[in-house]
C-alpha cells in the first residue's frame, strides 16, 4: 500500500498547501480552509484507490466535501481509510504565522480509529520516552519521567502546550515541576510530531486538542517511533452520548498509539503551509512555487522529506 500511494499522497497535501497559502495573512481562515479542502479533493480522485474517509471535513448531512464516508479515489487499488486536516492552523494562514500544515494520513481499511469531533487529551513524546508517560498521572511524575528517559534534568525539559484558558493549571503544573514551556497558538499536530523529531527541542506535548487531529498525530508518531496517547474529554451530556453512540462506552477510555491506528500498514503526509520547524512553507517565485512535504512510512520507518517545484505555467 504504502509504496503504490507515498507520492500520490504527497500530491495530495502539496496542492491543498498551494490553495492555502495564497490565503496567508489575509484574515480569512474559512477561506483559507475551503481552499485546501477543495484542492485536496480534487487530486484524490487521480489516486487509483478505493478510500473512505474516516477522519474528514464533517459528517454526511452536513455534506461538506471530504465528508465523513465519503469515497476517495479512481478505484482499482488498495482499500484504505483516510485521514485529512487540508488545512491544520486555519488561524495561522489567516494570520501569517508559522507551522501551518496540509495533512493526510492514509491507512489499511479498518485500521483508522473514528474519532468524534471533541477535544482529546494528549500526551505525545518521542522515540527515548516510548512507555515512560501516563496520561492518568501528575504532570510532574511525567515531566520526571521524560527526563529520566531523555537523560536530562527536569529544568532542560521543553513541553508544548496551546495557549488556551482551560490549559492554565497544566502551565502552571509544568512550571512547578521545573520545566520549561513552549506555547503555541495553534497546531498541536506539527508539535506532537515534533516531541519526536530530531533537532527540534521538545520533549512532550501535553493538553486538550481536537480528537480527530490526535488519529493524525498517531499515525506520524507511528512513523517516527514515538507515542501519542490519547483520552476524549467530552464537554456535554451530548458529547458523551456522541461517544458512546460510537461505540466508545467508557469514556475515561485511553487510547494509546496501537489503538487510535492499529497495524502499520499506514503512511502520513503533512506538506507546510507557512513555515515551520518541520517543513518550510510554500513559496511563491516566479514561474514557480516550491512546496515541503514530510512523508512518512509506519511500515518502514521511512522519513522522507520532499522538495518540489511547481511549474505555475503546467498548473
Ligand atoms: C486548535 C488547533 C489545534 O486543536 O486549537 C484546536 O490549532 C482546538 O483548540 O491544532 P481550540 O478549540 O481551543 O482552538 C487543534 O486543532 C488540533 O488538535
Amino acid at each position: 500500500m504504502e509504496r503504490q500511494l507515498t507520492l500520490d499522497i504527497a500530491r495530495v497535501t502539496e496542492a491543498a498547501a498551494i490553495s492555502s497559502a495564497t490565503w496567508f495573512g489575509k484574515g480569512k481562515k474559512d477561506d483559507a480552509d475551503e481552499a485546501a479542502t477543495t484542492a485536496m479533493r480534487n487530486v484524490f480522485d487521480t489516486i487509483p484507490m478505493e478510500g473512505i474517509v474516516v477522519i474528514g471535513e464533517g459528517e454526511m448531512d452536513e455534506a461538506p466535501m471530504l465528508y465523513i464516508g465519503e469515497k476517495l479515489g479512481s478505484g482499482n487499488g488498495p482499500k484504505v481509510d483516510i485521514a485529512v486536516d487540508p488545512l491544520e492552523g486555519t488561524s495561522i494562514v489567516a494570520t501569517g504565522s508559522a507551522n501551518a500544515l496540509a495533512v493526510v494520513a492514509i491507512a489499511e481499511r479498518g485500521q483508522l480509529l473514528h474519532a468524534p469531533d471533541m477535544y482529546m487529551h494528549k500526551i505525545a513524546v518521542g522515540q527515548e520516552a516510548v512507555g515512560q508517560v501516563d496520561i492518568n498521572a501528575s504532570v510532574a511524575d511525567n515531566l520526571r519521567a521524560v527526563a529520566k528517559a531523555k537523560n536530562k534534568d527536569i529544568e532542560d525539559v521543553v513541553a508544548t502546550v496551546l495557549l488556551r484558558d482551560r490549559h492554565a493549571k497544566l502551565i502552571e503544573d509544568i512550571r512547578e515541576a521545573g520545566a520549561r514551556i513552549k506555547l503555541i497558538t495553534d497546531g498541536d499536530v506539527a508539535a506532537a510530531i515534533n516531541t519526536a523529531y530530531a533537532g527540534t527541542d521538545v520533549d512532550i506535548l501535553f493538553g486538550q486538542g481536537g480528537a480527530p487531529e490526535g488519529v493524525l498525530a498517531a499515525v506520524a508518531m507511528k512513523c517516527l517511533g514515538g507515542e501519542l496517547i490519547g483520552k476524549l474529554a467530552p464537554q456535554t451530556e451530548e458529547e458523551i452520548n456522541r461517544c458512546k453512540a460510537m461505540g466508545i462506552a467508557n469514556i475515561e477510555q485511553v487510547f494509546r498509539t496501537d489503538d487510535l491506528v492499529k497495524g502499520d500498514d499506514a503512511i502520513f503526509a503533512a506538506t507546510g503551509v507557512t513555515n515551520g520547524e518541520l517543513v518550510k512553507g510554500v513559496h511563491f517565485s516566479g514561474n514557480y512555487i516550491e512546496t515541503e512535504t514530510l512523508i512518512m512510512s509506519a511500515k518502514s520507518g521511512t522519513i522522507r522529506k520532499i522538495a518540489t517545484q511547481h511549474n505555475v505555467q503546467k498548473n
